[in-house]
């Protein structure tokens, strides 16, 4: 047995740490205990070893240099293969969620979708455009059933290129046609990957990359751009509100009810049935003052950008919420959530509810969602709740809950930035030519119980401020910022440096960006093809000083996200451990093989300080190459409230002299 971590080492969150130390008191199994009773396979970890499980001859395990499995692959194709496969699985789940967001469009531009309407027609008449979908005197429903049905055309396309591939600069899309790696359909390069992964398919270790990365480009300007896009259109592009985070936002005295999951489609239904007076007269009569909602994982982040609905946490939130006892009902949709999470509902009051026909859970009550009749499930689910407040007993919540500003869609960004008549990313791509701000960093991904929850997500965000990065994120990275206060205006004041402190002054943004949800990638792919279009930071995404950061990553979707983040031209940073480790190879491939076809690479580092290095020196590189000034602190913070408070804390007559100059 490993050793066991102290509540410090599990999670650097207060609110989290509280938890752990009641679950403990109870004898409570969570992530954490489970991560220190169970070493990580080193094999299969792709540390010390490589293992296929490909076919039955195996498995085999391959530890040592030169030897290879029953079939004679070698550790490079099994590393190349492992890597594949879990790109396209985590693509599939992506885009999985796109297809069934187009199913709700289309039931609602049908009229048969109960509680849905098209939010965002602005939204809707410019993805017609790219979707070559006419829109001159058409009505919404009309657009929309048509945009719908060329967004589901595009899982089963065989041959050609996804409509949104196009969207990207001109020098991308060329670099992609020359690497061969432009998506044809989604579920075709899904299949694509399994095929040629099978037993006794491609063995060529950056040929089955080259499948892998396709498959990656299919999720990113395919499936997860589709699910950003008709989500915007359906529930509304997001623009900034305040939200709150944290496990303290769970109301000892309402029905809390915690959305968990990915999908906005149910959670938004149940966001509407919830204001309803009926469910709230209900919820008094059983000696509740209200219902009060929580999201935990992507869900959370759909419903907190649109709706400024609460968030109690990231992915190792979840057992957590069940351990305050005060949760009525966990409702849960598809991905991310764990199975221990019913065994633990069990041991409080709480009711588990599955509602997507793709996941049953064994302990839990299964309540199925079907988009025609979504507005009368979310009904039935409150009314679940609600009978189970009485039930109810003793209540453990942590007195944490954060501010803070999430909903900065691309459009909201250019909006931001430009002025509603001159809407446009020259001010942010001024500011990075002139130095204010460094570079850019998505800082985006899991959580992982290996390591300690939230420390490398927010280490690096603090790091990155202080050097005049602007991050973006998205996820439980953006949870992770949300717990910590920085995305939030006064952020910038304590920890952004002098330039990128200027620029946050004059905008009144948040030095750090919550941009959405996992799918919500593709609106950073957007920024940065915004930026390489404006000018000034050269023709291409490759050439922007950007880096994609994965500090706590631990799911399959967050590999597809880095490699299409790759194949876009990005940098990406992966920490924890490296599951290619043991093959130099499949390594270097994607490491220096992508950079040289594609501008982009993914990399594993594992210690912080390193992965803080590597940012900041390619960010410096990438200015370099574009000939603008070497990165200076202090050449800037000499305007604004920096001027301002150093004014203020003069003698009277002398500020009076510093502000009117002797003018009076
Ligand atoms: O899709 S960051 S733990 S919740 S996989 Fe899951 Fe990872 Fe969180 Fe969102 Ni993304």
């Amino acid at each position: 047995m490993a050793k066991k971590r102290t509540v410090e080492e599990r999670s650097i969150d207060r609110a989290s740490q509280q938890l752990l130390m009641r679950a403990d008191e109870l004898g409570l199994d969570t992530a954490f205990t489970r991560a220190d009773a169970m070493a990580a396979c080193p094999i299969g970890s792709g540390v010390s070893g490589m293992c296929c499980k490909n076919c039955f001859m195996g498995p085999c395990r391959i530890t040592k240099g030169g030897q290879v499995g029953v079939c004679g692959a070698t550790v490079d194709t099994i590393a190349a293969r492992n890597m594949a496969r879990a790109i396209a699985a985590g693509s599939a789940a992506h885009s999985d969620h796109g297809r069934d967001i187009a199913f709700t469009l289309l039931a609602a531009a049908e009229g048969e979708a109960q509680g849905y309407q098209i939010r965002d027609e602005v939204k809707l008449r410019a993805v017609a455009r790219w979707f070559n979908v006419p829109t001159d005197g058409k009505t919404p429903q009309t657009i929309g059933k048509e945009v719908a049905l060329k967004a589901m055309a595009e899982f089963g396309q065989q041959k050609g290129e996804l409509a949104f591939v196009k969207r990207a600069p001109k020098k991308r899309q060329e670099a992609w046609r020359k690497y061969g790696i432009v998506p044809r359909g989604i579920d075709r390069e899904v299949v694509d990957v399994l095929h040629r992964t099978h037993m006794g398919d491609d063995q060529h270790p950056e040929h089955i990359l080259k499948g892998a990365l396709r498959c990656a480009m299919a999720d990113g300007w395919g499936g997860s751009m589709i699910a950003t896009e008709l989500s915007d259109i359906l529930f509304g592009t997001p623009s900034p509100k305040v939200g709150q985070v944290n496990l303290g936002v769970l109301k000892d005295d309402e029905v809390n009810v915690v959305l968990h999951g990915h999908e906005p489609t149910l959670s938004e239904m149940i966001v509407a049935a919830a204001q309803e007076p009926e469910l709230i007269a209900y919820a008094t009569s059983k000696g509740a003052k209200g219902i009060n909602l929580a999201g935990i994982c992507c869900t959370s982040n759909e419903i907190l950008l649109r709706q400024g609905v609460a968030s109690a946490g990231n992915f190792l939130n979840q057992e957590l919420a069940l351990i305050t006892g005060a949760v009525e009902a966990m409702v849960v949709d598809v991905q991310c959530i764990m199975q221990a999470l019913p065994g633990l509902a069990g041991k409080f009051h709480t009711k588990f509810i599955t509602t997507s026909p793709k996941v049953m859970i064994e302990g839990g009550m299964h309540i199925e969602f079907d988009e025609h009749h979504a507005l009368d499930i979310a009904r039935r689910i409150l009314r679940e709740a609600i009978d189970n407040y009485p039930n109810r007993g003793e209540v453990v919540i942590p007195d944490d809950a954060q501010d803070l500003v999430p909903g900065f869609s691309h459009e909201y960004i250019n909006y931001m930035l430009g002025g509603s008549f001159r809407a446009s990313f020259r001010p942010l791509n001024d500011a990075v030519m002139s130095g204010r701000i460094r570079g850019v960093v998505a800082d985006v991904g899991c959580n992982n119980p290996r390591v300690t929850q939230d420390k490398s997500h927010t280490w690096l965000t603090r790091e990155l401020l202080k050097n005049d990065v602007l991050v973006v994120q998205t996820g439980c990275g953006a949870l992770a910022s949300g717990k910590m206060g920085y995305l939030t205006g006064e952020a910038a004041l304590e920890y952004a440096g002098p330039g990128l402190r200027e620029v946050c002054e004059a905008t009144g943004m948040p030095p750090v960006l919550h941009m959405g949800s996992c799918v919500d990638n593709t609106r950073i792919l957007t920024v940065l093809t915004h930026m390489a279009q404006e000018g000034g930071l050269g023709d291409d995404i490759a050439d922007i000083p950007a880096v994609g950061l994965a500090p706590e990553w631990m799911s399959e979707k967050a590999l597809a996200i880095g490699a299409y983040a790759a194949a876009s031209g990005a940098c990406v940073i992966f920490g924890v451990e490296s599951p290619i480790e043991f093959s130099q190879e499949v390594t270097r491939v994607m490491d220096q093989v992508w950079e040289k076809e594609l501008g982009g690479r993914m990399v594993f580092v594992k210690d912080d300080e390193a992965m803080l290095r590597q940012t900041l020196a390619h960010i410096d590189k990438k200015r370099a190459a574009l000939g603008l000034p070497e990165y200076d602190r202090a050449r800037f913070g000499r305007s604004g409230d920096w001027r301002m408070e150093k004014i203020e804390a003069l003698p009277l007559e002398e500020r009076a002299e510093a502000l009117y100059g002797g003018v009076r």
